[in-house]
């Protein structure tokens, strides 16, 4: 059994859509799927706001490599452009976790390297999975409080919209 922890964000098109469609591509494995939030732009990129979510996969036969070709494919279906690193995108799909999993391989970082400085990913995680762990890090909770209390309000709950009804 291999469990993923999935980030999905947009701010390029109809991002709710967007995200929709990424929730649709996994809900074979889907265990659970996070409230939608609107966050602010993360890194040196002046951009618009984004969408952004957290999904709990499970598949008894994939391997961190498999989540990440499914998240790549994912990307690519819906019709990802991307100009610039930290840039506007249609959908960013990246794996945060893969059971507990540590690797360091630049194609595959495990955790993703910068999951726990971003509260446009701590944040929707912890609303789906309270008690959440970072692999080598400590708990979704005590990352939270350890950033920037302004970062972590300005990840605001999109109200009455949900992207999925969790299968399992
Ligand atoms: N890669 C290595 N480890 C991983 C992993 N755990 N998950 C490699 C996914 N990919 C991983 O990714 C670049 C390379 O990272 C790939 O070759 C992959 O093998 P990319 O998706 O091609 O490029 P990118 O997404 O532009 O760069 P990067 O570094 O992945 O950017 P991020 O970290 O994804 O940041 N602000 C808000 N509010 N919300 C967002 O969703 N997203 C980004 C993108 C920036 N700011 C944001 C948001
Ligand atoms: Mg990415």
């Amino acid at each position: 059994m291999s469990r993923a922890v999935l980030s999905i964000g947009s701010n390029v098109g109809d991002s709710l859509a967007t995200l929709r469609s990424a929730v649709q591509a996994f809900s074979d494995q889907l265990v659970g799927v996070s409230p939608v939030f609107r966050t602010p732009p993360w890194g040196p990129v002046a951009q618009t706001e984004f969408l952004n979510a957290v999904l709990i996969v499970e598949d008894e036969t994939a391997g961190p490599w498999d989540w990440l070709r499914r998240s790549q494919a994912c990307e690519q279906a819906a019709g990802r452009t991307r100009e610039l690193r930290w840039g506007p995108r249609t959908l960013d799909v990246d794996v945060i976790t893969v059971d507990e999993v540590i690797s360091e391989d630049p194609e595959l970082t495990l955790p993703h390297p910068r999951a726990a400085e971003r509260a446009f990913v701590l944040v929707p995680w912890w609303a789906l999975d309270p008690e959440a762990t970072l692999p080598g890090r400590g708990t979704v909770l005590e990352l939270l409080q350890a950033l920037p209390q302004p970062d972590v309000d300005a990840v605001r709950l999109l109200p009455d919209v949900s992207l999925a009804e969790s299968r399992r």
